[in-house]
């Protein structure tokens, strides 16, 4: 791993060198050829990554470190920016610091997550397109809260201190407590993927959101790895209810329950449960959950603690029970299939049962979630927004799970992983390939710049005939398939792939996957079962027949009879429902880095990072955006905007090609850093900033005239 460094002696022949972590080294004549001198850029560090003199890793890393050090966490890419996880609390986010960021363009003050708000909302305002924020990074490098800044920041600018905007904010505070949860790498891990899109109004004010749910992880109801907590809000819950209520629930402390304990940890440092439950609990009211749709879901939480806490014995081999009890006395322990038209009831054994169990608590809390989704949807969209989709536009932000990679990986892993891989290749797609193309398609001179694609990784896993997610697919749908069937059928269709990596023998269930991000191996047994997710028609008999409305109604349209489309095929499908938005709207890019594996301030673990900012194809994004041309106008574009800036002398020519070239030549020089293609304008993201800037100031000496003119008259 490259480092930085600075002299802080010399004799001899040897200099002594003090490292980016300060750790000393005497290096010999021998070992010179080692040492480069650093670009003076390098030294004190640049806001811009495209000004970097030195453009090697070194040089990148040795930019954000000094930044981490000083409490500059945000570095741009151009317009694309670099966000290093501080984890302490700046004081950047502060009121004034909303004020100052407020209509300015990218460039005119140091980088910051609000100048990408801000240069969105802009951006959505002048060429009336809608426009997305796909924020990347893996789990814990700060997607989520950077995710929070700019819907503060938007709801701050650009609403009137209404209604709308703060039920848009507490609906955060709401999907966290049920979708979030500690996990090793994070202690607010996302366990689901949400894209909110925030609807304006032609005057740009905030009319309304929607927000779109993928794939929560249920099987952490049920079980937690070491370390690991379940959601959020059962903690908040049993730390935050009165003592009535919990007598009503018949509810404990969470060390009283299997389902809370699996992960031996019920308390996280930092979090205050018992204060965040209140602040869920006001924030329901304000997205107009009422008092009995909340005690509703208090009570099917509870549900599924007690649940968890049911334990089965051996030999439950008394069919006759089925005639004593209402049905849901045997729905767990026993299965009914139909034989030959007729319903046989047979008892299942213990391991079986408690599968039934958690299969049944995971269908309920996956079913709360999407209701609460649904409900938060009903309060903060506006359907007369849709009506005039035509005037309004809107901002997408994504906030996915960032990509994992744990001492074991199940399905839920690759689901992830897969959203991550679908992700960079977005970025791929729009930073490298669309643009390069574009310059060969204007004839604008140019050398191409290399790139590291994921497309083939991403098309073996996911989307080229027979890929691994369809193979699973496949067999979770054939009713003899198992997990090792399955990877039988893997291994001869992808065995001799680069992405692919069999199992090491017939007795080993790993298979690893080469992602992107790194190898990541994972364990197939579960895998159908978790694919497949179907409730058995002796548990959907207890819920149909239930006394409880609620649970009747989450259930509402799950038909036990029709079979669903798989949980990996639904995933797909809003994924690539997803890219297909995106690829509708003018994108920006968050990458956010985490800096070290202890959720510890000022500490930048310089391996880890590089590590980051290689698969993410930073360096090839630096080169690209520096040489490039990132901001693109047709010239009618280009003229309507910018035709104030053309110099008086100019004004006769009535070729609107000759008409861009002037006025760029006129602000921007004629040093050929930007250029003119066949039918547009192609120039760099500061340029579009100049641009503005002139514009606004010729515009308001405009104003300016015309009032003393007026003043005059009067
Ligand atoms: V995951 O893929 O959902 O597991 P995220 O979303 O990338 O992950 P998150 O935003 O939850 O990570 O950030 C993790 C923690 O880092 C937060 O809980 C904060 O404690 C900390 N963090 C992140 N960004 C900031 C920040 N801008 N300022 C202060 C931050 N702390
Ligand atoms: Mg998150």
């Amino acid at each position: 791993v490259p480092i930085g460094a600075v002299v802080k002696d010399s004799d001899s022949g040897r200099i002594l060198l003090e490292d980016d972590e300060g750790k000393e080294h005497w290096i010999t004549a021998r070992n010179m050829h080692m040492v480069r001198l650093m670009h003076p850029s390098s030294v004190q560090g640049v806001e811009d990554m495209i000004r970097l003199g030195d453009l090697h890793e070194a040089g990148m890393v040795h930019n954000l470190l000094i930044r981490h050090q000083e409490h500059k966490i945000y570095t741009y890419t151009g317009s694309i920016l670099v966000a290093v996880n501080p984890y302490e609390l700046l004081p950047l986010y502060t009121v004034d610091q909303i004020r100052l960021y407020c209509n300015k363009r990218i460039g005119e003050l140091p980088p910051h997550v609000f100048a990408i708000a801000d240069n969105c909302y802009f951006n959505m305002k002048r060429n009336k397109r809608d426009q997305c924020c796909v924020i990347s990074g893996e789990s814990g490098a700060g997607k989520t809260e950077s995710t929070k800044l700019i819907l503060q920041f938007l709801a701050a600018i650009s609403g009137q201190h209404s209604w709308i905007e703060q039920q848009i904010l507490e609906a955060n505070p709401i999907l966290e407590a049920f979708g979030n949860a500690k996990t090793i790498r994070n202690d607010n891990s996302s366990r689901f993927g949400k894209y909110i899109d925030i609807h304006f109004n032609r005057n740009g004010v905030i009319e309304g959101a929607r927000i779109e749910q993928f794939l929560l992880e249920k099987s952490r109801v049920c079980r937690q790895a070491p370390e690991e907590r379940n959601y959020h809000i059962f903690y908040c819950m049993l730390m935050g209810m009165n003592t009535e209520q919990k007598k009503m629930l018949n509810l404990g402390t969470a060390s009283e329950y299997t389902y809370l304990t699996m992960g031996n940890c019920t308390f996280c440092d930092g979090r205050n449960d018992a204060k965040d439950y209140a602040h869920i609990r006001s924030a329901m009211k304000i997205l107009t959950f009422s008092d009995s749709e909340h005690w509703d879901i208090s009570k099917l939480l509870a549900a599924i603690l007690h649940l968890g806490n049911v334990e089965f014995e051996g030999k439950l081999t008394i069919i006759s029970l089925d005639l004593l009890y209402p049905p849901g006395m045997t729905s767990l322990t026993n299965l009914s299939i139909i034989v030959r038209g007729e319903s046989v009831s047979r008892p299942l054994n213990i391991v079986q049962a408690a599968d039934g169990r958690d299969a049944f608590v995971k269908g309920i809390y996956g079913r709360i979630f999407l209701w609460i989704v649904n409900k938060i949807n009903s309060a903060i969209f506006s359907p007369t927004s849709q009506k005039a989709k035509g005037s309004r536009h809107s901002i997408g932000l994504l906030d996915i799970f960032g990509f994992e990679n744990f001492g074991n990986n199940s399905f839920e892993q690759l689901c992830i992983n897969i959203a991550n891989e679908h992700l960079q290749q977005f970025f791929v797609h729009h930073v490298f390939k669309l643009e390069q193309e574009e310059y060969h398609a204007e004839n604008i001179t140019w050398s191409n710049i290399d790139f590291t694609d994921n497309r083939q990784a991403l098309e073996v896993i996911a989307l080229k005939p027979m890929n691994i997610i369809s193979l699973i697919d496949e067999e979770s749908k054939f009713p003899k398939g198992t997990d090792a069937t399955m990877l039988v059928k893997i291994n001869s269709l992808h065995g001799k792939s680069k992405v692919y990596i069999p199992p090491k023998s017939v007795h080993d269930t790993k298979f690893g996957v080469n992602h992107f991000a790194g190898v990541v191996f994972y364990e197939s047994k579960d895998f159908l079962e978790k694919n497949r997710d179907t409730l058995s028609a002796n548990v959907m008999q207890v819920v149909h027949s239930s006394k409880n409305k609620f649970l009747r109604e989450i259930f509402q349209g799950l038909d036990t009879t029709k079979r669903l489309s798989t949980l990996g095929g639904q995933f797909k499908q809003s994924l690539e429902k997803l890219m297909k938005i995106l690829e509708q709207c003018q994108p920006y890019f968050i990458r956010c880095i985490k800096p070290n594996d202890y959720k510890k301030p000022l500490l930048f673990d310089r391996e880890l990072c590089i590590k980051q900012l290689r698969y993410s194809g930073m360096m090839e994004t630096i080169q690209i955006r520096k040489a490039g041309f990132p901001v693109r106008y047709s010239f009618e574009e280009f003229f309507d905007r910018y035709g104030v800036l053309l110099p008086w002398s100019l004004r006769q020519q009535n070729d609107a090609r000759q008409s861009c070239i002037s006025i760029s030549e006129a602000v921007l020089g004629k040093d050929k850093s930007w250029q003119a293609g066949k039918t547009k304008m192609f120039l760099k993201d500061h340029h579009d900033t100049v641009l503005e800037l002139q514009r606004q100031k010729i515009l308001t000496d405009k104003v300016l005239l015309i009032q003393k003119v007026m003043r005059g008259l009067k």
